[in-house]
């Protein structure tokens, strides 16, 4: 396994619409490793390929809390198959967006269909933040960062203060 960069804004990279998986096998799996080992040290609770420069549609999460044993989940080709009317409110970070939080609504639950890491196709319901992490996670699949549902103003913001915070570091 390896640690691998994690790429951040304004980096044009994220921007890409991630390529669909053809087979899950042991490339595929190393690469989830990867991921993983990454997303942990980061810290964080999801990544997406993308965000360490593979455009492929791969993400990983773990939503165990601190105190739990870790449960690693793996999507691969991951698709909404459902979204609830109504929404729910949640303050969202990213990895690739450091240190900024902001509250995003997003459906409240969703019926999701996806391959596993053995490449077995699930279908599952996501409700809290489940949820929101997987509807996050899809939307780096589209090229879409969490800042993309807030304000001009805010996203300029944002972007403003994770590249001097770069600039500095
Ligand atoms: O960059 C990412 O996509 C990962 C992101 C996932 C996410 C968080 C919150 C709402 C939606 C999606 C993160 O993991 S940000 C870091 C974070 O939330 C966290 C880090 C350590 C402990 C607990 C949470
Ligand atoms: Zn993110």
């Amino acid at each position: 396994m390896a640690l691998r960069e994690i790429i951040t804004v304004p980096d044009a990279r994220l921007k890409q619409v991630s390529a669909p998986v053809e087979t899950v096998d042991d490339v595929l799996r190393a690469l989830m490793d990867d991921m993983l080992e990454t997303m942990y040290a980061a810290p964080g609770i999801g990544l997406a390929a993308v965000q360490i420069g593979v455009p492929q549609r791969v993400i990983v999460m773990d939503l165990a809390r601190a105190e739990e044993d870790k449960a690693p989940r793996y999507f691969v080709n991951p698709e909404i198959l459902w979204s609830s009317e109504d929404t729910a409110p949640y303050e969202e970070g990213c990895l690739s967006v450091p240190d900024i939080y902001d509250e995003v609504e997003r459906p409240a639950r969703v019926k999701l269909r996806y391959l596993n890491y053995h490449g077995e196709l699930i279908e599952e319901d996501a409700e809290g933040v489940f949820a929101v992490c997987i509807q996050h996670e899809m939307d780096h699949l589209e090229g879409v960062l969490f800042i993309d549902h807030l304000s001009r103003l805010k996203r300029e913001r944002a972007v403003a203060k994770v590249k001097k915070a770069a600039k500095a570091a």
